[in-house]
């Protein structure tokens, strides 16, 4: 702890829950202020065979926000993905982050990027919620429920 001498002008009781306020505050992962998830949403078509992740991804920030990874306890390991279309085949692969513009906006739905939880768990029903973790460069993460639902959407 900081001696109290460093804090001016207050009691010695108000320094020492003024020092812990600031180390809760310092190096552990916080929202990133600037990061807005909206209708997302976790898409099951069968019980046994990954779900995707779809949402809208804002970027309030003048600066680019960079999506480095997700989780969710809904899903055994839940990733980013990239469905892409050449030579008329589909097909996807696996990204290690996804960049949003500053003051941009990127949308993850089928046949684009999307999140792909490889093995879903068995309380992963259409009408649920699950809580899904969104992770950025620079160690802030973002916790938001989708809303499961079965192949015809919602
Ligand atoms: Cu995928």
């Amino acid at each position: 702890m900081y001696p109290a001498a460093l804090m001016h002008g207050t009691s010695v009781a108000l320094c020492g829950a003024a020092a812990l306020a600031v180390v809760g505050a310092g190096p552990a992962p916080d929202a990133p202020p600037a990061a807005q998830v909206r209708d997302a949403r976790m898409r099951v078509l069968l019980a046994s065979r990954p779900a995707g992740g779809y949402f809208d991804l804002d970027n309030h920030a003048a600066e680019p926000l960079t999506l480095t990874g997700a989780a969710s306890p809904g899903c055994g390991s839940l990733m980013l993905h990239r469905s892409m279309n050449s030579g008329g085949t589909d097909s996807m692969a696996a990204v290690d982050h996804v960049s949003v513009p500053a003051h941009g906006s990127l949308r993850f739905a089928p046949g684009g990027y999307h999140l792909m939880c490889m093995q879903p768990v068995s309380t992963l029903r259409p009408g649920t919620k699950v809580p899904v973790t969104l992770t950025f460069e620079g160690g802030g993460s973002l916790t938001t429920n989708f809303a499961v639902e079965g192949a015809h959407g919602r």
